[in-house]
């Protein structure tokens, strides 16, 4: 231990954590019932399978502590120097419910019950509207009432919905919802559909350790080739775990995406407006969830600009002090910690 955690801004900022996870009792009971009548596909059977029956340690503390937006959760804020959370309903929300009604339903009372906690705990917790991209109208409209209604400051999407991807023309009125809003879209992982499943469950690679930032690094990709950023240059899009290693693989991307087009390779691949660079450093930012890792979160800051990078801890999935006392510890400026823990999410989540 290098020093001891408080909050209040004793070591010249505030920290504010960008991707903390909270679940419904309902929320769950479904993924359960899906696992049980046989409807889950293979990534929610091997997550939630996990999560909602395992005996272990793990997974009985993280049920509880994600169930709970009361005393417990702010008492390790409290234990860990975290002023202030940016909740959403974990994942994968309620995308793979297949009763879009029942989708419908149990995300509106998230965000409902989520609206209350946030109106208890004012000065803690900041809240993203959970929605349900089956129902692309329904969720433009709860983007819209999130914002101008709940007070919510951004809206997360768990990767795909049933194997769809967000470039797909069905779910522009929720791009055309967050223009109106002027918020971020936090695009979180998932687990990967049975299309891309592979053997990444007999390997044990399906979930947070690897396969998610497969499937995910591939949506973010999607939307930058198929234009999305020409059609919303003002677009923000939020991805954690080291902005899903995008950043690393930058040069490459846009190297032999350069290529494709230049030889016509691909139907698909039609020449943006900019190279993958651009976009980079003008429509994602992102977050060191599950990456407390000196030399990622350099990358980040190195390609993406220190504008564009914040903390997050991924609680409760991820609730460990040292990593806290680690990222006090990051041999950045004093300018650019302020910037990674409190003022980039200040302006990018229009707190
Ligand atoms: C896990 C990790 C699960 C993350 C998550 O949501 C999650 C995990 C279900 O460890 O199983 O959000 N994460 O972001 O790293
Ligand atoms: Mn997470």
């Amino acid at each position: 231990m290098t020093h001891t955690l408080k909050t209040g801004g004793d070591r010249g900022y505030l920290r504010i954590a960008t991707e903390e996870a909270f679940a419904t009792r309902e929320q769950v009971d479904v993924f359960l019932r899906m696992v049980r009548d046989g409807t889950a596909d293979k990534g929610m059977v091997s997550l939630w399978g996990f999560y909602a029956t395992s005996p272990s340690e793990r997974a009985t503390q993280i049920m509880d502590r994600l169930l709970d937006l009361g005393e417990q959760r702010i008492a390790h804020m409290d234990e860990t120097g975290i002023d202030k959370a940016i909740l959403a309903l974990t994942s994968p929300g309620v995308q793979p419910m297949l009763d879009t009604a029942e989708a419908r339903g149990i995300a509106s009372r998230a965000n409902d019950y989520l609206a209350d906690a946030v109106q208890k705990y004012p000065t803690r917790y900041i809240g993203m509207t959970a929605v349900a991209p089956q129902d692309p109208e329904w969720s433009a409209a709860e983007i819209r009432r999130g914002a101008n209604e709940l007070g919510f400051k951004g809206v997360q999407i768990n990767s795909h919905t049933q194997g769809h991807y967000l470039d797909e023309p069905q779910f522009d009125p929720i791009f055309q919802a967050l223009a109106e809003t002027g918020q971020p879209l936090y695009i979180h992982p998932a687990t990967l559909p049975d299309s891309m499943m592979g053997g990444m469950i007999d390997a044990g690679l399906d979930g947070a350790v690897f396969g998610f930032a497969v499937e995910t690094s591939y949506h973010l990709l999607r939307l930058v080739t198929t234009g999305l950023f020409d059609r919303y240059p003002d677009l923000q899009i939020i991805a954690g775990h080291g902005c899903e290693a995008l950043p690393y693989w930058l040069y490459r991307t846009d190297f032999m995406h350069k290529a494709g087009i230049r030889s016509g390779r691909y139907e698909r691949l039609k020449p943006l407006q900019h190279d993958l660079f651009h976009y980079m450093r003008t429509n994602f930012l992102g977050t060191c969830s599950g990456l407390p890792f000196e030399p990622a979160i350099k990358l980040m800051i190195e390609v993406m600009g220190e504008d564009r990078v914040m903390y997050a801890m991924d609680y409760p999935y991820e609730y460990v002090a040292d990593e806290v006392r680690a990222m006090d510890n990051l041999a950045i400026t004093n300018a650019q910690k302020k910037k990674f823990f409190q003022t980039n999410a200040e302006r990018w989540f229009n707190l």
